[in-house]
């Protein structure tokens, strides 16, 4: 049985009694996890004020500068459901186990080696969840075809993941998957903070979940053990200071002074996470159901996340030095890493080999001073003004004399300095 409830602009059919809404959030949520998704639960279509207050006073803060297209307009849109689908009446917050096992073959030779967070080992989870979120999307049309034959507006769904705008952990908390880390990501009981979220917005009426009384208590692990200084208070990310957007989202010259903390990080960071207690009791409880090991249908669920080879996880450096476009393209091809772009990803590879410090790399890095990106080749020279050394000095004298790009220069001056200071 159907009655009419009026929406603006809306006339939208939705069950009568509670039980026939019941039997419709069990139908979706099954779906949800036939298709792959490990966690499924529902939240109303209200607005998130908190969220958007919460992105407006960080962006006036000044702790996302540099993500141009991260505004507070969007967090507007962002934070209402009915201005991304004005049907809405529920979402449904879905969530996505991506660890696996550590790569059980990895080989690592003398040779200095980068780190990977473990979220780009494999294959895209923008294209992966993508594809269950259609398939999901289809489904709960059958439903609103069964319920109310022709009736357009039900099966009226938006999807989301990660990239549109949607306040993704917001929506996790108030459906009640997990809640706010201190160190700003959605916790969960069963899988940790090792879930991507995503979203579909729906026009059909949904029975909401409440959110879960949980908190990080008296633990402070994430925020001492971030090496930057990033977590500026519980809950609070100066995204600036951040290795991920350093490694991923910033375009430019990596700020001096927080380079070395880098460490061999070329792409993401885990730390905040790999030191949570709430992480560390669900590894350990997996790994002892062996849900995370070889041949168990875990691992079988999430294959695609797993590291294509060992170097995917831990990749040697130097050859990645001399990568051309097209090598990039072709390596990192469904790959999350592709969004640091080449002269992203070549500048985090210099800097992981200037800290590691190891004197093998420099003749690979006196070759990068002639690199065609500027970017690479002012922090090919921090590198060797790190690494230090006869070879690294001349490399960076006879660079000098025909650098033309005069921040590359100033690069270069400050190498030579450190260095000799060295
Ligand atoms: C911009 C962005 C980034 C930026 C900024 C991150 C940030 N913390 O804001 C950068 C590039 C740094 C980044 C990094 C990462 N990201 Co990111 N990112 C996003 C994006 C696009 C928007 C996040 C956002 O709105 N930030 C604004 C702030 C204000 O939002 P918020 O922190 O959620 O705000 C709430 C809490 O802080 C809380 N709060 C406020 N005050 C307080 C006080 C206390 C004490 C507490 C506990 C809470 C609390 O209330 C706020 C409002 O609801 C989302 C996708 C999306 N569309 O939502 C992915 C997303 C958050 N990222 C994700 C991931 C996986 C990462 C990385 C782990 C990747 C990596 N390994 O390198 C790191 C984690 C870094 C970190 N510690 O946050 C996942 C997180 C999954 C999860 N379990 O939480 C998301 C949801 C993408 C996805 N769909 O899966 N990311
Ligand atoms: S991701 Fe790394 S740099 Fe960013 S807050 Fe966490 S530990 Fe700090
Ligand atoms: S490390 Fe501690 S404070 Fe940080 S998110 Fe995990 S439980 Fe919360």
């Amino acid at each position: 049985m159907l009655d009419a409830t009026t929406y603006p602009g809306n006339t939208i059919p939705q069950p009568a009694t509670d039980a026939a809404r019941q039997a419709r959030t069990r139908r979706i949520v099954e779906a949800a996890e036939a298709l792959g998704f490990d966690l499924v639960r529902v939240t109303s279509a209200a607005p998130f004020p908190a969220a958007r207050e919460a992105i407006q006073e960080r962006i006036a803060q000044g702790f996302f500068a540099g993500m141009d297209w991260f505004t507070a307009e969007r967090a507007t849109v962002a934070a209402d459901p009915h201005a991304l689908l004005p049907q809405a009446r529920a979402v449904i917050a879905l969530g996505t186990f991506y660890l696996t096992d550590a790569p059980r073959d990895l080989t690592i030779t003398g040779d200095p080696h980068g780190q990977v967070s473990c979220y780009a080992w494999g294959d895209d989870y923008h294209t992966v969840i993508r594809r269950r979120l259609d398939a999901l999307a289809e489904e709960i049309r059958k439903i609103a075809a069964d319920e109310a034959g022709a009736a357009a507006d039900l099966a009226a769904t938006r999807l989301f993941v990660d990239t549109g705008r949607m306040v993704d952990r917001a929506v996790a908390q108030r459906a009640g998957l997990g809640w706010y880390g201190k160190n700003t990501n959605l916790l969960t009981r069963q899988w940790g903070s090792w879930l991507f979220l995503a979203e579909i917005v729906t026009a059909l009426d949904l029975a909401p979940d409440p959110p879960i009384a949980a908190s990080c208590g008296h633990c402070t692990a994430c925020l001492t053990a971030c090496p930057t200084g990033a977590l500026v208070a519980p809950g609070v990310l100066d995204a600036t200071r951040c290795i991920s957007y350093l490694t991923i989202e910033h375009r430019g010259a990596i700020p001096l002074e927080l380079r070395p903390l880098i460490g061999n990080l070329i792409f993401g960071c885990d730390i905040c996470q790999q030191v949570c207690p709430v992480n560390l009791v669900v590894e350990r409880r997996l790994r002892a159901r062996g849900a995370l090991g070889p041949g168990s249908a875990g691992e079988r669920q999430r294959a695609m996340f797993a590291p294509r080879t060992p170097a995917s996880a831990s990749p040697a450096l130097i050859p990645l030095l001399a990568l051309s476009e097209d090598e990039f393209r072709e390596r990192f091809r469904n790959s999350p890493i592709k969004r640091a772009k080449r002269r992203g990803l070549v500048r985090n590879v210099c800097i992981a080999l200037g800290n590691l410090g190891d004197p093998v790399a420099v003749p690979a890095l006196a070759a990068a001073l002639r690199h065609d990106e500027a970017l690479v080749r002012g922090h090919a020279a921090w590198a060797l003004g790190r690494i230090g050394g006869d070879a690294a000095r001349a490399a960076l004298r006879a660079a000098l004399a025909d650098e033309p790009a005069p921040e590359v220069r100033g690069e270069m001056r400050y190498a030579l300095a450190q260095s000799d200071d060295a």
